[in-house]
């Protein structure tokens, strides 16, 4: 099996700090979470911006600033988020992919989020997917749901996209597919040859389906974006105390972990100059 990628979504859009007391927000705390989660074994952080009292924006200028901060600290890749807030417009969501990230999220479909309406139209992704492609940008394709991978699937046929991809099986969203075995197994019994993916389990799924993805092939996601506990009942202190519990899982299942390097070349991304 290919060594494990570990990504640690660090905030999310939607997690509070009265929720989550270690929520990163500002660039500089999100540096800092970028580095001791690397040291611990992430190589990709997904990343949201957010204002300094905490609420989310996909401004250009933050974003920046994230970058530069981690970049200053650790060579993680930078994973920023296209999926921003629920409400948010398509431009606006876009904004980060011009500053030509090294990766992005790419949302598969429209998607009923808790009590919102995650929307993803099908001509707004195309348009995404153009950028991101343009920027050189690797794409990561969220799928919340199974129609998502069949719109992946006619991308691949019409050519927007090409070669191998990567996915993102996000499953438990209140609205989506659920976090279960059955549903992870079936989602990765229908990906296109030479795929590669993650998943990024909610709450309570994040470990069970985090061990599963490591027995599968797949990799891991895990971060305060998708679960702020370390056990029930019991907050995480860090996103990096998250990581470390998948690096000590994975060695115990025979999955070294994949430094940065390593992740940009099972991932087909160029080596940062
Ligand atoms: N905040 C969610 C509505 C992404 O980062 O690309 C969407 C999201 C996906 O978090
Ligand atoms: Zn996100």
């Amino acid at each position: 099996m290919e060594k494990l990628i570990i990504t640690a979504a660090l905030n999310g859009a939607e997690v509070t700090r009265e929720q989550q007391p270690a929520l990163p927000i500002t660039p500089e705390e999100i540096a800092i979470a970028a580095e001791a989660c690397c040291q611990a074994g992430a190589s990709i952080v997904h990343v949201h911006a957010r204002h300094a009292e905490g609420t989310p924006t996909q401004d250009r200028e933050t974003y920046r600033a994230i970058i530069a901060a981690v970049r200053a600290r650790c060579d993680v890749i930078v994973q920023v988020s296209t999926g921003g807030a629920v409400g948010m417009t398509a431009a606006e969501r876009l904004a980060p992919v011009t500053l030509a990230p090294e990766m992005a999220t790419l949302s598969m479909g429209s998607v009923n989020f808790g009590d919102g309406l995650f929307e993803n139209l099908p001509a707004d992704m195309e348009t995404f997917a153009r950028a991101m492609q343009q920027q050189g940008v690797k794409i990561e394709l969220e799928i919340f749901d199974t129609g998502m991978l069949t719109t992946v699937q006619r991308w691949l046929k019409s050519g927007l996209l090409q070669g191998p991809q990567h996915f993102d099986f996000v499953l438990g969203i209140p609205g989506g597919m659920a976090g279960t075995h059955q549903a992870l197994m079936y989602l990765q019994s229908q990906l296109p040859p030479a795929s590669t993916w993650t998943v990024a389990g909610i709450g309570a799924a994040q470990l069970p389906l985090a061990t599963l993805a490591m027995l599968l092939g797949g990799h891991v996601r895990v971060g305060f974006e998708d679960n702020v506990y370390y056990r029930r009942g019991e907050l995480a202190t860090s996103n990096a105390q998250l990581v470390q519990r998948i690096v000590r899982i994975a060695a115990e299942l025979d999955r070294p972990v994949a430094t940065p390097d390593e992740a940009r070349a099972i991932l087909g991304m160029p080596r940062r100059g």
